[in-house]
Protein backbone atom coordinates (compact mmCIF):
# COMPACT_ATOMS: atom_id res chain seq x y z
CA UNK A 1 0.00 0.00 0.00
CA UNK A 2 1.48 3.22 -0.63
CA UNK A 3 1.19 5.97 1.88
CA UNK A 4 1.45 9.12 -0.15
CA UNK A 5 -2.80 9.80 -0.18
CA UNK A 6 -4.28 12.92 -0.72
CA UNK A 7 -6.89 15.20 0.63
CA UNK A 8 -8.43 17.23 -2.92
CA UNK A 9 -11.20 19.02 -0.74
CA UNK A 10 -12.33 19.81 2.81
CA UNK A 11 -16.56 20.69 2.35
CA UNK A 12 -19.05 22.16 4.53
CA UNK A 13 -21.64 20.12 3.24
CA UNK A 14 -25.20 21.13 4.65
CA UNK A 15 -27.86 18.83 4.80
CA UNK A 16 -31.31 19.94 4.30
CA UNK A 17 -33.55 17.52 2.73
CA UNK A 18 -35.37 19.78 1.46
CA UNK A 19 -32.41 20.47 -1.36
CA UNK A 20 -33.14 16.92 -2.01
CA UNK A 21 -36.67 17.23 -2.48
CA UNK A 22 -36.49 20.45 -4.41
CA UNK A 23 -34.06 18.61 -6.92
CA UNK A 24 -36.34 15.94 -7.55
CA UNK A 25 -34.15 12.97 -8.15
CA UNK A 26 -36.11 9.42 -9.45
CA UNK A 27 -34.91 8.34 -5.76
CA UNK A 28 -36.93 10.03 -3.77
CA UNK A 29 -40.38 9.06 -3.76
CA UNK A 30 -41.82 12.79 -3.31
CA UNK A 31 -42.46 15.40 -5.73
CA UNK A 32 -41.59 19.29 -5.94
CA UNK A 33 -41.82 22.38 -8.02
CA UNK A 34 -38.51 22.81 -6.95
CA UNK A 35 -36.86 25.92 -4.40
CA UNK A 36 -34.12 27.02 -3.06
CA UNK A 37 -32.18 27.44 -6.11
CA UNK A 38 -29.21 29.36 -4.65
CA UNK A 39 -28.27 26.67 -2.12
CA UNK A 40 -28.48 24.10 -4.81
CA UNK A 41 -26.60 26.06 -7.71
CA UNK A 42 -23.95 26.48 -5.12
CA UNK A 43 -23.88 22.92 -4.68
CA UNK A 44 -23.63 22.36 -8.74
CA UNK A 45 -20.58 24.60 -8.74
CA UNK A 46 -19.07 22.39 -5.89
CA UNK A 47 -19.42 19.24 -7.77
CA UNK A 48 -17.17 20.98 -10.81
CA UNK A 49 -14.86 21.87 -8.69
CA UNK A 50 -13.80 18.43 -6.90
CA UNK A 51 -15.39 16.37 -9.70
CA UNK A 52 -13.03 17.68 -12.00
CA UNK A 53 -10.32 16.55 -9.19
CA UNK A 54 -11.24 12.81 -9.70
CA UNK A 55 -11.66 11.73 -6.44
CA UNK A 56 -11.49 7.72 -5.48
CA UNK A 57 -13.38 8.77 -2.16
CA UNK A 58 -15.80 11.09 -0.38
CA UNK A 59 -15.74 10.50 3.00
CA UNK A 60 -18.77 12.45 5.41
CA UNK A 61 -19.69 13.07 9.46
CA UNK A 62 -23.02 13.03 9.50
CA UNK A 63 -24.86 14.24 13.00
CA UNK A 64 -28.15 12.20 12.35
CA UNK A 65 -26.16 8.78 12.35
CA UNK A 66 -25.14 9.86 16.46
CA UNK A 67 -23.59 7.46 18.58
CA UNK A 68 -23.40 7.04 22.05
CA UNK A 69 -19.87 4.99 22.82
CA UNK A 70 -17.14 6.18 20.40
CA UNK A 71 -17.14 6.67 16.55
CA UNK A 72 -18.24 4.39 14.17
CA UNK A 73 -17.93 3.97 10.71
CA UNK A 74 -19.59 1.71 8.31
CA UNK A 75 -17.61 -1.78 7.25
CA UNK A 76 -19.86 -3.23 4.65
CA UNK A 77 -19.19 -2.77 0.63
CA UNK A 78 -22.50 -2.32 0.02
CA UNK A 79 -25.51 -0.88 1.65
CA UNK A 80 -28.60 -1.04 0.12
CA UNK A 81 -32.52 0.53 2.08
CA UNK A 82 -34.73 3.49 2.17
CA UNK A 83 -33.80 6.26 4.33
CA UNK A 84 -36.68 8.28 5.93
CA UNK A 85 -36.09 11.81 7.71
CA UNK A 86 -38.56 11.29 11.20
CA UNK A 87 -39.20 14.86 11.04
CA UNK A 88 -40.00 16.00 7.01
CA UNK A 89 -41.23 12.28 6.07
CA UNK A 90 -43.38 13.77 2.91
CA UNK A 91 -39.60 15.75 2.03
CA UNK A 92 -37.29 12.80 2.06
CA UNK A 93 -37.90 9.44 1.61
CA UNK A 94 -34.90 8.26 -0.40
CA UNK A 95 -33.78 4.71 -2.11
CA UNK A 96 -30.22 4.87 -2.01
CA UNK A 97 -27.83 2.01 -3.01
CA UNK A 98 -24.12 2.54 -1.75
CA UNK A 99 -20.63 1.91 -2.07
CA UNK A 100 -18.22 1.76 0.88
CA UNK A 101 -14.89 2.08 0.44
CA UNK A 102 -14.49 -0.68 3.27
CA UNK A 103 -10.31 -0.59 3.14
CA UNK A 104 -10.48 3.38 4.29
CA UNK A 105 -12.74 2.36 6.95
CA UNK A 106 -11.17 -0.09 8.64
CA UNK A 107 -8.02 2.53 8.25
CA UNK A 108 -9.82 4.93 10.53
CA UNK A 109 -10.44 2.91 12.73
CA UNK A 110 -7.20 1.52 13.18
CA UNK A 111 -5.79 5.09 13.48
CA UNK A 112 -8.67 6.16 15.82
CA UNK A 113 -7.87 3.08 18.42
CA UNK A 114 -3.94 4.13 18.17
CA UNK A 115 -4.91 8.26 19.30
CA UNK A 116 -7.23 6.39 22.46
CA UNK A 117 -10.63 6.93 20.99
CA UNK A 118 -13.65 4.55 20.50
CA UNK A 119 -14.27 3.13 17.49
CA UNK A 120 -16.33 0.46 15.65
CA UNK A 121 -16.66 -0.56 12.08
CA UNK A 122 -20.45 -1.40 11.91
CA UNK A 123 -21.40 -4.26 10.01
CA UNK A 124 -25.01 -4.84 10.56
CA UNK A 125 -26.03 -5.20 6.94
CA UNK A 126 -29.76 -3.54 7.62
CA UNK A 127 -28.61 -0.61 9.26
CA UNK A 128 -30.47 2.11 7.61
CA UNK A 129 -28.29 5.13 6.56
CA UNK A 130 -29.04 8.45 7.85
CA UNK A 131 -30.69 11.30 5.69
CA UNK A 132 -28.01 13.86 6.59
CA UNK A 133 -25.11 11.59 5.23
CA UNK A 134 -27.32 10.57 1.81
CA UNK A 135 -28.14 14.34 1.16
CA UNK A 136 -24.51 15.78 1.54
CA UNK A 137 -23.39 12.70 -0.50
CA UNK A 138 -26.07 13.51 -3.19
CA UNK A 139 -25.53 17.00 -3.40
CA UNK A 140 -21.84 16.65 -3.85
CA UNK A 141 -22.01 13.48 -6.52
CA UNK A 142 -25.88 13.12 -7.76
CA UNK A 143 -24.63 9.92 -9.76
CA UNK A 144 -22.96 8.24 -6.67
CA UNK A 145 -20.53 6.23 -8.59
CA UNK A 146 -17.68 7.24 -6.26
CA UNK A 147 -17.05 5.26 -3.04
CA UNK A 148 -18.20 6.99 0.87
CA UNK A 149 -16.99 6.22 4.01
CA UNK A 150 -19.69 7.07 6.34
CA UNK A 151 -18.45 8.77 9.84
CA UNK A 152 -21.14 8.62 13.12
CA UNK A 153 -21.34 12.05 15.54
CA UNK A 154 -20.03 10.74 19.21
CA UNK A 155 -22.50 12.50 21.23
CA UNK A 156 -19.85 13.77 23.80
CA UNK A 157 -20.64 17.58 22.99
CA UNK A 158 -24.07 17.11 23.90
CA UNK A 159 -23.28 14.24 26.81
CA UNK A 160 -20.26 16.00 28.25
CA UNK A 161 -19.34 19.94 26.83
CA UNK A 162 -18.96 21.43 23.65
CA UNK A 163 -15.08 21.77 24.72
CA UNK A 164 -14.81 18.02 25.01
CA UNK A 165 -16.78 17.34 22.04
CA UNK A 166 -14.38 19.47 19.89
CA UNK A 167 -11.09 17.57 21.85
CA UNK A 168 -12.62 14.73 20.57
CA UNK A 169 -13.45 15.56 16.71
CA UNK A 170 -9.89 17.39 16.56
CA UNK A 171 -8.18 13.55 17.20
CA UNK A 172 -10.68 12.17 14.64
CA UNK A 173 -9.87 14.60 12.59
CA UNK A 174 -5.93 13.62 13.07
CA UNK A 175 -6.47 10.07 12.71
CA UNK A 176 -9.14 10.64 9.43
CA UNK A 177 -5.37 12.25 8.31
CA UNK A 178 -3.21 9.58 8.69
CA UNK A 179 -5.75 6.89 7.20
CA UNK A 180 -5.84 8.70 4.04
CA UNK A 181 -2.43 9.16 3.61
CA UNK A 182 -1.90 5.61 4.08
CA UNK A 183 -4.32 4.99 1.77
CA UNK A 184 -2.50 6.34 -0.95
CA UNK A 185 -6.11 7.87 -2.23
CA UNK A 186 -7.72 10.96 -3.05
CA UNK A 187 -10.19 12.14 -0.95
CA UNK A 188 -12.92 14.90 -0.07
CA UNK A 189 -14.18 14.77 2.64
CA UNK A 190 -17.92 16.06 3.47
CA UNK A 191 -18.72 18.29 6.95
CA UNK A 192 -22.46 17.49 7.31
CA UNK A 193 -23.47 20.47 9.15
CA UNK A 194 -26.08 23.24 8.42
CA UNK A 195 -24.92 26.75 10.61
CA UNK A 196 -27.45 28.64 12.60
CA UNK A 197 -29.54 26.35 13.39
CA UNK A 198 -33.13 27.91 14.98
CA UNK A 199 -35.85 27.17 12.77
CA UNK A 200 -39.82 27.44 12.63
CA UNK A 201 -42.26 24.98 13.85
CA UNK A 202 -44.77 25.19 11.19
CA UNK A 203 -44.15 25.22 7.32
CA UNK A 204 -46.15 26.64 4.37
CA UNK A 205 -48.80 24.63 2.85
CA UNK A 206 -46.37 23.89 -0.12
CA UNK A 207 -42.84 23.66 1.49
CA UNK A 208 -40.93 25.17 -1.87
CA UNK A 209 -43.18 28.47 -1.37
CA UNK A 210 -40.26 30.88 -1.17
CA UNK A 211 -42.08 33.63 -0.36
CA UNK A 212 -42.36 31.78 3.08
CA UNK A 213 -38.60 31.52 3.33
CA UNK A 214 -35.98 33.87 5.57
CA UNK A 215 -33.89 33.48 8.49
CA UNK A 216 -35.04 32.62 11.50
CA UNK A 217 -34.17 36.28 13.01
CA UNK A 218 -31.43 38.97 12.48
CA UNK A 219 -29.01 37.69 15.04
CA UNK A 220 -28.92 34.09 13.68
CA UNK A 221 -28.02 35.66 10.64
CA UNK A 222 -25.09 38.09 11.78
CA UNK A 223 -23.48 34.92 13.71
CA UNK A 224 -23.53 32.88 10.75
CA UNK A 225 -21.40 36.28 8.90
CA UNK A 226 -19.37 36.54 11.16
CA UNK A 227 -18.04 32.47 11.00
CA UNK A 228 -18.12 33.02 7.37
CA UNK A 229 -16.03 35.48 7.61
CA UNK A 230 -13.38 33.65 9.57
CA UNK A 231 -13.58 31.06 6.37
CA UNK A 232 -13.39 33.55 3.59
CA UNK A 233 -9.98 34.70 5.78
CA UNK A 234 -8.33 31.74 6.02
CA UNK A 235 -8.68 32.28 9.93
CA UNK A 236 -9.38 28.75 10.88
CA UNK A 237 -8.03 27.86 13.87
CA UNK A 238 -9.69 30.84 15.27
CA UNK A 239 -12.68 29.31 13.68
CA UNK A 240 -12.33 26.52 16.01
CA UNK A 241 -11.97 28.92 18.91
CA UNK A 242 -15.18 30.59 18.21
CA UNK A 243 -17.17 27.84 17.50
CA UNK A 244 -18.50 26.82 21.19
CA UNK A 245 -19.75 30.18 21.38
CA UNK A 246 -21.46 29.67 18.06
CA UNK A 247 -22.94 26.27 19.22
CA UNK A 248 -24.74 27.65 22.13
CA UNK A 249 -25.84 31.35 20.80
CA UNK A 250 -27.15 30.07 17.08
CA UNK A 251 -27.49 26.63 18.42
CA UNK A 252 -25.27 25.61 15.66
CA UNK A 253 -25.40 22.42 13.85
CA UNK A 254 -21.99 22.31 13.76
CA UNK A 255 -21.85 21.22 17.81
CA UNK A 256 -21.80 17.96 16.53
CA UNK A 257 -18.45 17.76 15.18
CA UNK A 258 -18.33 17.22 11.88
CA UNK A 259 -16.63 20.88 10.98
CA UNK A 260 -14.10 20.43 13.21
CA UNK A 261 -13.64 16.78 12.40
CA UNK A 262 -12.79 18.43 8.96
CA UNK A 263 -10.56 21.13 9.37
CA UNK A 264 -8.34 19.35 11.89
CA UNK A 265 -8.23 16.08 8.60
CA UNK A 266 -7.28 19.15 6.59
CA UNK A 267 -4.37 20.52 9.65
CA UNK A 268 -6.39 24.07 9.73
CA UNK A 269 -5.96 25.52 6.70
CA UNK A 270 -4.83 29.46 6.57
CA UNK A 271 -5.39 30.15 3.26
CA UNK A 272 -9.49 31.36 2.54
CA UNK A 273 -12.58 29.04 1.71
CA UNK A 274 -14.26 29.59 -1.33
CA UNK A 275 -18.42 30.27 -0.27
CA UNK A 276 -20.10 28.60 -2.80
CA UNK A 277 -23.42 29.61 -1.24
CA UNK A 278 -25.69 30.75 1.52
CA UNK A 279 -28.99 30.32 1.87
CA UNK A 280 -31.73 29.32 4.94
CA UNK A 281 -34.03 26.33 4.66
CA UNK A 282 -37.06 26.73 7.24
CA UNK A 283 -34.93 28.94 8.63
CA UNK A 284 -31.79 27.72 9.08
CA UNK A 285 -28.78 29.09 8.02
CA UNK A 286 -26.81 26.91 5.44
CA UNK A 287 -23.49 27.36 3.50
CA UNK A 288 -21.84 25.49 0.78
CA UNK A 289 -17.74 26.06 1.54
CA UNK A 290 -14.80 24.93 0.12
CA UNK A 291 -11.56 24.78 0.84
CA UNK A 292 -9.25 23.91 -2.23
CA UNK A 293 -6.69 22.24 -0.85
CA UNK A 294 -5.84 20.61 -3.66
CA UNK A 295 -4.69 24.20 -5.12
CA UNK A 296 -3.62 25.66 -1.77
CA UNK A 297 -1.46 22.93 -0.61
CA UNK A 298 -1.13 20.33 -3.43
CA UNK A 299 -3.28 18.13 -1.16
CA UNK A 300 -1.09 17.74 1.46
CA UNK A 301 -1.70 15.50 4.64
CA UNK A 302 -0.17 16.46 7.65
CA UNK A 303 0.16 13.56 9.62
CA UNK A 304 0.48 14.30 13.06
CA UNK A 305 1.89 12.28 15.32
CA UNK A 306 -0.06 9.34 17.32
CA UNK A 307 -1.05 10.60 20.81
CA UNK A 308 -1.05 7.65 23.78
O1 LIG B 1 -31.33 18.26 9.40
C1 LIG B 1 -31.81 19.31 9.00
C2 LIG B 1 -31.02 20.49 9.01
N1 LIG B 1 -29.89 20.37 9.44
C3 LIG B 1 -31.44 21.75 8.57
C4 LIG B 1 -32.64 22.17 8.12
C5 LIG B 1 -33.80 21.45 7.96
C6 LIG B 1 -33.95 20.14 8.18
O2 LIG B 1 -33.07 19.22 8.59
FE1 LIG C 1 -29.42 18.41 10.35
Amino acid sequence: MSHDGKIIAGVLAPHPPHLVYASNPPQNEPRSEGGWEVLRWGYERLQKSILAKKPDVLLVHSPHWMTTVGHHVLGLPHFKGLSVDPIFPHLFRFHYDLKIDVELSTLIHEEGQKSGLIMKVMKNPDFRIDYGAITSCYLANPAFDIPVVCISSNNSPYYFSNEVGQQQMERLGEATARAIARSGKRAVLLASNSMSHRHFTSEPEIPEDMSKEHIYHHGQYLWDMEILKLMREGRSRELVDCLPEFMDMALAEVKAGALTWMLSSLGFPSYPAEVHAYGSVIGTGNAVVEWDHWTHAQGEVKVSEVRA
